[in-house]
């Protein structure tokens, strides 16, 4: 079935979906921003991603039964607003100084740091609260409602992208082990990922253990997701990569560094495998899931 998946008509599906949540989030969030912050969260959230965890958030939702359309694009926005916000931080001078992104100049060249850092601060109490609206739409329980605004924080904070995040700038220049970039990415990247599928199948409802082994999935894609990103790093341009420095540049540690190309290579397709298994333990007839599995590491951005 999944040899037939018209994987990029469904991701530009998917990313117009997306796109129009985001806009419905920020013309909201909009009303209590002045102009510099305003311009800056639109040129961070709006530019052109890959809309990954929004869309894997609605594919699970979909795979557990959920028939909410325009609703769920709501929910899987918070999870973009919390990752733009990231981007957009990450890339100042007293992180990565970087000046692209997603193929353009960071929101700081743009839009200044002030207007940048505040446009980030705002973006993170936005995200529950767009999650917390759009599952009162889905008509999700309140106990399911606090159970999805807590995946994404819990994913978000310092037990996940934040506590990853800072492991990764303490590391620049020392050389993890493999253990320690294995958790490093379990929480910086993988987190966000793995909540998405969690607010999915929460959202619809989906029974215990078809939403642990989703959650699963999501672990082992954050897995190959990043190994894949160091792999692109070390054989593709900026300009295909829409962004700059690498991490080369910046002397973090990688997969690539650590295991040589090929080993790092098996190590992404061994995550895969991971998380096609666990789509079959959930029970559900998920070919969105299964091609994003394999998407995650034949990306060439
Ligand atoms: C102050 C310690 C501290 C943290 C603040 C900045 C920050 C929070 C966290 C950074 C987290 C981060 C940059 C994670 C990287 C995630 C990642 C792999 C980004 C690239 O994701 P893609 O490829 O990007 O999905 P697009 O552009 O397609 O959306």
């Amino acid at each position: 079935m999944t040899a037939s998946f018209d994987l990029k008509g469904f991701l530009a599906r998917e990313a117009l979906g997306v796109q129009a949540a985001l806009e419905r989030a920020l013309e909201a969030l909009e009303e209590t921003l002045d102009g510099d912050v305003a311009g800056a969260t639109r040129h961070g959230v709006l530019s052109e991603g890959k809309r990954l965890r929004p869309i894997l958030c609605v594919a699970a939702y979909r795979a557990c039964g959920g028939e909410k359309e325009e609703a769920v694009y709501d929910l899987a926005a918070s999870l973009e607003l919390i990752h733009a916000y990231s981007l957009m931080h990450d890339d100042l001078p007293c992180m990565d100084d970087a000046d692209l992104r997603r193929g353009r100049p960071t929101t700081h060249r743009v839009h200044g740091e002030d207007a940048t850092l505040r446009a980030g601060a705002a973006l993170i109490p936005a995200a529950a609260l767009q999650a917390w609206r759009a599952a009162d739409r889905l008509g999700c329980a309140s106990s399911t409602r606090r159970s999805v605004v807590a995946a994404l924080l819990a994913a978000s904070g310092a037990g996940g992208m934040v506590g990853g995040q800072w492991v990764d700038l303490e590391a620049e220049g020392k050389g993890l082990g493999p253990a320690e970039l294995d958790d490093l990415h379990r929480r910086k990247t993988g987190a966000l990922l793995a909540a998405a599928l969690d607010m999915g199948t929460l959202a619809a409802g989906a029974p215990r253990p078809t939403r642990e082994a989703l959650i699963r999935y999501g672990r082992a894609i954050g897995l190959a997701f990043q190994i894949a990103d160091d792999i692109l790093d070390a054989t593709a341009t900026a300009a295909t990569l829409g962004k700059n420095p690498s991490d080369n540049d910046l002397n973090k540690s990688t997969y690539v560094a650590l295991h040589g190309l090929d080993e790092a290579r098996r190590l992404a397709e061994e995550q895969v495998t991971e998380a096609l298994g666990a789509v079959a333990e959930a029970g559900v007839d998920a070919p969105e899931l299964e091609a994003l599995a394999r998407y995650v590491v034949e990306r060439t951005h």
